[in-house]
């Protein structure tokens, strides 16, 4: 049995929610609220000692990492094949599942920014020391210590928007060569889409047609595919309201 601990719209719980509908597959979905901190929670450290969701629990062995997930769906259900056979364009799927983990940490800024920065200002010191000290990722403690006391400087949100643009630029390359990233539809499509989705909830200026038009006609594609209609919906069970978001900002 499968069981996905999750958190709605969040940009790694939406690759995998993706992959696991585009193969079909059940699983028991247990939400996680990172603006209550359920993360943090000692149970749920037990799963995923990084305090980071998602995480895939199968027959009661956890597996964790967004990417790490998607490969592991490939491999118990090799149908549909989500990764390419050929092996060098299955070195380029990982790139890009790379690429979208990296490009991640510039878009978690941009969503700070655009969508937090009230939020976490107005939590009291008191909380903000609760935060930060409960999550265990020495990197991402220092990130919520950035946040909470200051945020990001325009600086930093113009460096995070030129990375983006930078990986949309690489995009707008692989896709010159054909609808999906690398030949077939794949988990370079999944892990990538997850990134572009926020940028049009950012409605991020760099996110255009005039400049990226590839990638915005792929967008659209995978906008058109059922699975993904059926996992955006906001406001079901597994997607209730305000699931796109952390209020440590990193979602
Ligand atoms: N892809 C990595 C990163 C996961 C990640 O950054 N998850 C965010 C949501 S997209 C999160 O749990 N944020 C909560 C926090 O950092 O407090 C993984 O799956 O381990």
């Amino acid at each position: 049995m499968l069981e996905l601990y999750h958190s709605g719209l969040t940009t790694c719980s939406k690759q995998v929610r993706l992959t696991l509908r585009e193969k079909n597959l059940d699983y028991v979905s247990h939400f996680v609220d990172l603006r209550t901190y359920e993360h943090y929670s000692a149970e749920y450290l037990k799963i995923n000692p990084n305090g980071l969701v998602p995480s895939l629990v199968d027959d009661g062995r956890a597996i964790i990492n967004s990417l790490a997930i998607m490969e592991y769906l490939d491999d118990i259900c090799p149908e549909p094949p989500l990764r390419p056979a050929d092996p060098k364009k299955r070195a380029d799927m990982r790139r890009w599942l790379s690429t979208s983990d990296t490009t991640h940490m510039s878009v978690m800024t941009l969503t700070y920014n655009a969508f937090l920065k009230p939020e976490v200002e107005a939590l009291s010191d008191g909380d903000k020391e609760t935060v930060m000290a409960a999550n265990p990722v020495p990197e991402r403690r220092e990130r919520i210590r950035r946040i909470a006391y200051g945020g990001y400087s325009e600086d930093e949100e113009s460096r995070a928007m030129d990375m983006t643009a930078y990986t949309l630029g690489q995009m707008e390359d692989a896709l010159s060569h054909g609808e999906w990233m690398v030949g077939d539809y794949s988990l370079a499509d999944i892990s990538l889409f997850a990134l572009t989705h926020r940028l049009g909830e950012l409605d991020a200026e760099i996110f255009d047609a005039s400049r990226f038009p590839g990638v915005v006609a792929w967008h659209k594609r995978m906008l058109a595919r059922p699975a993904v209609a059926h996992i955006m919906q906001p406001g079901t069970a597994e997607t209730p309201a305000n699931s796109a978001l952390s209020l440590s900002g990193l979602g």
